[in-house]
């Protein structure tokens, strides 16, 4: 089969945001997936993402949320599709908490619009939340949630109508560098395809399509619920219900959203982190009554009013590097012919364009002008072992 100027592994949220730069850019792309458009088995399904600007995990992920709130806008413009909704967030815990703490830090260093709210203001602007009385809110106007299905999709479209070859149902068994180190040859079930680039966006397959980077990856099992408010979805559609991200003291972190999808479809919530480790070939996809019912009960001192019935309960995957930081840069091993972007542990899917964006960057011109220092795949943090949580 003829050759393409790159490859794009992987059309999930990053590898379809990459595959839509890169084609935009006038590069020949050939994206393969191993599932259809928009799939449920990896990590950018679910309905909703939070997405957010006061970033707790580190300010230097700021410019790029900055960047990537405009592309979504322009995603939205481009496809005529609704992807974002900024229906105000918060970030609860103790002041002292990494959720309100980090996130605080962010706001003052990027002058980011914020306020920070006692837990009797919380209550009184809030009622679904009942935090303690030691308890304070970050509240960003601007923070919110985006539709990771339908900006897949989007990217999709958009990359396709640039001229890029996306194949889906075709999985990749396995990727070589040429001899010299230009170009690659990938083997998927059905054919051989050769590139002068290859770009890499495995999500939870990255242990697999990304052995020999050195980085190492937990994979994590996580549940997503979906409760029947106990007095109805009124209180908790977008107009009075903000996304949020809540911190006990022993650094366990929950999070939800409003009811968005009718009366009938229930509010989505999750811990944030707490997954079992898996593999994305065996992870099992049942959610069992008592995982359901230990949801329910965390819930139940936090928004007494959203654990009413189950609607529904859906996996996904994290996957997660040991600072919980992303890997976006040159194959270190391969640097002239590959590009990685793996590792986004949990929190990735708000940057879907402009990891998209630094991506395209990366593989055309080895470079980029947005600061992804941070994700260096030879960092110092990367060698540490992973947190561990009591479940
Ligand atoms: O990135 O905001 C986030 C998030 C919340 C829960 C999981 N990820």
């Amino acid at each position: 089969s003829h050759s393409r100027d790159v490859i794009v592994i992987g059309l999930g949220g990053m590898g379809s945001a990459a595959a839509y730069h890169l084609a935009a850019r006038g590069h020949r792309v050939l994206g393969l997936e191993r599932f259809g458009p928009a799939h449920n088995r990896g990590s950018s399904h679910g309905g909703s993402r939070i997405i957010r600007q006061a970033y707790f995990e580190d300010p230097a992920y700021v410019p790029l949320l900055l960047r990537s709130y405009d592309l979504f806008a322009k995603l939205e413009r481009d496809t005529g599709r609704t992807l974002a909704n900024l229906c105000g967030g918060v970030m609860v815990g103790r002041p002292d908490s990494h959720a309100v703490s980090g996130s605080l830090r962010s706001a003052r260093r990027w002058g980011l619009p914020h306020e920070l709210l006692e837990a009797a203001e919380i209550r009184r602007r809030f009622p679904t939340l009942t935090p303690a009385d030691d308890e304070v809110a970050l509240y960003e106007e601007r923070a919110g949630f985006v539709r990771p299905e339908a900006t897949v999709t989007a990217h999709v479209q958009l990359a396709q109508q640039a001229g890029a070859d996306l194949r889906f149902e075709e999985p990749v068994t396995g990727w070589q560098v040429l001899p010299g180190g230009r170009g690659v040859r990938v083997h998927t079930a059905d054919d051989v395809y050769t590139a002068g680039h290859l770009v890499v966006c495995p999500g939870a397959w990255a242990p697999r399509l990304l052995a020999d980077l050195g980085v190492d990856f937990a994979v994590e099992r996580q549940v997503m619920y979906w409760f029947h408010p106990r007095g109805g979805t009124a209180a908790f559609t977008p107009e009075h219900q903000p996304v949020y991200v809540w911190e006990d003291t022993d650094g366990v972190q929950f999070y939800g959203f409003p009811a968005i999808e009718g009366p009938e479809g229930g509010a989505k919530t999750a811990f944030f982190r707490k997954g079992a480790l898996c593999d994305p070939e065996t992870i099992d996809r049942t959610v069992s009554e008592a995982e359901a019912a230990a949801m329910a009960a965390h819930l139940r001192t936090r928004l007494p009013d959203l654990p009413g019935r189950l609607r529904k309960a859906v996996t996904c995957m994290y996957t997660t590097t040991s600072d919980e930081h992303f890997v976006l840069a040159r194959h270190p091993e391969h640097p002239d012919a590959v590009t990685v972007a793996c590792g986004f542990s949990g929190h990735g899917f708000k940057f879907v364009p402009v990891v998209g964006e630094i991506v395209a960057d990366l593989a055309l011109d080895g470079a980029t002008e947005h600061p992804i220092e941070l994700f260096d795949p030879l960092r110092e943090p990367l060698k540490a072992p992973h947190r561990q949580f009591a479940t």
